[in-house]
């Protein structure tokens, strides 16, 4: 369950312990074999940040093994194999979607490289259309991703409390498709919530964001395939990439008086201004020049990257990862336009962000600016170090999670004490985890 207000004592306690233990040992080798190394962030700070999270393999397949989710012990993540041809899908390469549990690690159904991993949805082929698996999220037993057959693409879930049931998450189960096939209209980008599923939608023949609750279905605003869904936006321009958490709907609307925007609505509101009724008018959160990709939400904190400026002595743009706090509306740090928002991270290129609790996590490229072939690794911070190392102010040592020396973008998630991220470091794409 999400918590609100989450605070983890004793995750702080390990990294300061971490970071004592490390400054001992720097230098040396981890229990698992990973190599010690002193490496401090450029992002800020002096001195060198030791890090001794070892990073644990979690797939080993040569797939490609993208997009990870993860609430609680539940890991899941898109599955890209093999490529097929056919008439209509040539070359498209075949997607399924995957699960473990890192409560089950050393066991059938576990998260650890030589444990069996299970297939929730596979690619399929019928009546000459591929069926491809992509863009899972999870909130506890609930797993909600997209699905494309054809030209149509919909919302699917299942719910792992109904394994071997219609609607349930094995392979062969029956699963529930939350938006409808005709017309062939596509939605995409889901994310879920409790009961609330929302994602992006171009009924309207431009993307807006669309909601659906299980505890409405049969009914207006249910997620049983005929029921009607519930429009959020309906501005022309496109509102996408949307996340949830509680009350709390995020969104980026891709043109917002010549702008990207990040919005958000409150369901608590609803009626009002700030509410999530298609009437109701939207709370701006940020704007700029720059893309933002995906934001995200946990408990009051908001995060995304964007870029302020160039990288020093280029013309090239120098991402960073931003944060606000919901609790500070109205004050430096708040959420609201007018608020001043917090930088977290300074030089180099920083992006795709996740945060829980008062840990935040993102893909940072340190030394972009005088390599692009040099190496992309995940960092972190946490809010309750801020002023010392591992703080997420801009000039706090961040901490480095990941060892590789590829320069790809990594995706990293965080839910607790486990990160999990996207690692090349094999040569295909695999996930690898640690805990914090
Ligand atoms: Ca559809
Ligand atoms: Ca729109
Ligand atoms: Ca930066
Ligand atoms: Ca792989």
């Amino acid at each position: 369950m999400k918590s609100k207000n989450l605070d983890m004592p004793k995750s702080i306690l390990l990294i300061v312990g971490v970071l004592v233990a490390g400054l001992v040992i720097g230098g040396v080798f981890s229990a698992t074999g990973e190599a010690v190394r002193k490496i401090g962030d450029p992002g800020g700070g002096t001195g060198t940040t030791t890090t001794i999270f070892p990073n644990i393999k979690v797939t080993t397949d040569l797939d490609i093994d993208v997009e990870p989710a993860i609430f609680n012990n539940k890991v899941i993540w898109t599955n890209e194999c093999c490529t097929i041809f056919t008439t209509q899908d040539r070359g498209i390469p075949l997607s399924n979607i995957d699960f473990c549990d890192i409560s089950l690690n050393g066991k059938i159904g576990g998260c650890l490289a030589g444990d069996t991993k299970l297939r929730i949805e596979r690619a399929r082929y019928i009546f000459t259309s591929v069926y491809q698996n992509f863009q899972p999220d999870v909130y506890e037993n609930r797993i909600v991703w997209t699905q494309r057959k054809g030209n149509d693409l919909n919302i699917m879930m299942c719910d792992l409390s109904k394994n071997g049931q219609v609607g349930g998450c094995l392979t062969n189960d029956a699963k529930d498709q939350i938006t409808s096939s005709f017309p062939n209209v596509t939605q995409v980008d889901p994310a879920i919530y409790n009961n609330i599923i929302v994602w992006r939608d171009i009924t309207n023949s431009n993307w807006d964001i669309y909601r659906c609750d299980l505890t409405k279905n049969g009914q207006v605003g249910g997620c049983l395939t005929n029921n009607p869904k519930t429009r959020v936006t309906n501005s022309t321009s496109a509102q996408i990439n949307p996340d949830i958490y509680e009350n709390t709907i995020i969104w980026v609307d891709n043109n917002f008086n010549g702008k990207v925007a990040i919005f958000m609505c409150d369901l608590t509101k609803n009626g009002q201004p700030g509410g999530c009724l298609v009437g109701d008018s939207k709370t701006l959160v940020h704007s700029s020049n720059y893309f933002f990709d995906h934001p995200k939400i946990q408990g009051n904190l908001i995060v995304w990257s964007d870029s302020v400026r160039t990288l020093p002595g280029t013309s090239e743009i120098d991402n960073d990862i931003f944060m606000c706090d919901l609790t500070k509306n109205g004050q430096p740090g708040g959420c609201l336009v007018g608020d001043s928002k917090t930088q977290v991270t300074s030089t180099g290129q920083q992006d795709i962000p996740d945060v829980y609790g008062n840990v935040i996590v993102w893909s940072s490229w340190p030394d972009y600016q005088y390599n692009h072939n040099s190496p992309n690794n995940i960092f972190m911070c946490n809010i309750l170090l801020n002023g010392n190392k591992g703080g997420c102010l801009a000039n706090d040592e961040k901490i480095q999670l990941s060892y590789t020396t590829n320069s790809n973008w990594k995706t990293a998630k965080i839910y607790g004490n486990n990160i999990i991220w996207t690692d090349e470091r094999n040569g295909n794409v695999d996930l690898y985890m640690t805990q914090i």
